[in-house]
């Protein structure tokens, strides 16, 4: 049996994200295998509740106000249009849906309210429902999970020594503070980030231990890769060697066993083959439908043919809750 640790130092990580590439992948497998379904993928669809006019500054995002980007502003949805698009997502094959909200914090006014509602009727079609709507205290995020909401996403992007080279209107500690509050509220956590934003193996290393050495690993760790955007800080960043990022998910896979390691922004530049290998370095989750939450993503049909060709099979909803992590 595998024993989940949250104590793995800088030293153990570097070591493993430093291995010959087909030893790490190969190491990655095997605990993959060890502690999941091997082939099988959960998948998540995105949909953009709220988008655009965001008051910070995350160097990447092409969401935030102050940087010129061709984003259609959008205040929130109404609740039939989210769950239509849920539905559309259901149909697609996805198991989750999260709502994304360009805001800085959550608000306690009639907006809130009605992503309650969201929440309680995609619920209600039986699929598990996250939501990514910036800071939150404890109150709110008990509301949401009242509500039915089954995870909430709040990425930490880096490590904390770069953290303020990418975004300066919020603090690492604000980060971890939400996502605490989500703990407490009995949400599960999907927390990650990003590479390619100019990092160095460093922060990359230091983002994976501040994951891993949390009381709980998150229940999913998304894996993005920057899509750069005209109009933000990061629009010329050179595109993210592939190797880097199997790497990535490879160590994630090792250090957070049974965590969902989730393969997400970037996949439209990856190949069937990079994807591939991905998989078997442990990535078992994937955002589907052929939007992110502003930028383009694969389509439905070419994900069906994906999952065919590698014999991928998509998971069940609520699997979590049937065999919850047990840790500690
Ligand atoms: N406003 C909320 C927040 O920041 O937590 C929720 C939405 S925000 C768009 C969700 C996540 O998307 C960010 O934390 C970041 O990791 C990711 N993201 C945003 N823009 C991206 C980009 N251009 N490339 C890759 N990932 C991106
Ligand atoms: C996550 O880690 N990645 C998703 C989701 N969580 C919210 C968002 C990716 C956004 C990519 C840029 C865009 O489409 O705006
Ligand atoms: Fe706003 Fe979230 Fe984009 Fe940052 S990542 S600018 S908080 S929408």
């Amino acid at each position: 049996m595998t024993t989940l640790r949250n104590n793995w130092s800088i030293e153990e990580i570097e070591k493993i994200y430093h291995k010959p590439l087909l030893e790490l992948v190969f190491e990655a497998a095997q605990v993959h295998n060890a502690n999941n379904a091997y082939s099988e993928v959960q998948v998540s669809s995105l949909l953009s509740i709220k988008t655009g006019g965001c008051p910070e500054d995350c160097s990447y995002c092409p969401q935030a106000a102050r940087y010129n980007t061709d984003v259609n502003v959008h205040k929130l949805m109404q609740v039939d249009e989210v769950i239509e698009k849920a539905k559309r997502a259901k149909n697609g094959g996805s198991s989750r849906l999260c709502m994304g909200a360009a805001w800085r914090e959550v608000r306690d006014n009639r907006d809130f309210d009605r992503v309650i509602e969201m929440v309680k009727e995609v619920n209600a079609l039986d699929m598990e429902v996250c939501c990514t709507l910036g800071m939150l205290t404890y109150e709110q995020a008990q509301k949401l999970a009242d509500a039915g909401l089954y995870a909430y996403n709040h990425n930490i992007d880096t490590s904390e020594e770069y953290y303020s080279d990418i975004i300066s209107t919020r603090t690492y500690n604000d980060r971890l503070k939400t996502i605490e509050n989500a703990r407490k509220a009995k949400l599960t956590v999907c927390s990650g980030g990003i590479i390619g934003l100019g990092e160095a193996n460093e922060d990359r290393i230091g983002m994976l231990k501040v994951l891993s050495n949390l009381e709980k690993h998150p229940e999913s760790v998304p894996i993005n890769v920057l899509v750069p955007v005209e109009g933000t800080p990061l629009a010329e960043q050179p595109r993210v060697p592939f190797d880097d990022l199997v790497r990535m998910i490879a160590t994630a896979r090792i250090i957070m066993p049974k965590s969902v390691v989730r393969l997400s922004a970037g996949r439209t530049e990856l190949s069937i083959a990079e994807q591939a290998m991905c998989f078997m370095a442990g990535a078992n989750s994937i955002f589907a439908g052929d939007e992110l939450l502003t930028t383009p993503n694969p389509s439905f049909s070419e994900d069906k043919a994906m999952f065919k060709l590698l014999g991928l099979k998509s998971r069940e909803a609520f699997k979590d809750k049937k065999q919850p992590i047990l840790q500690n």
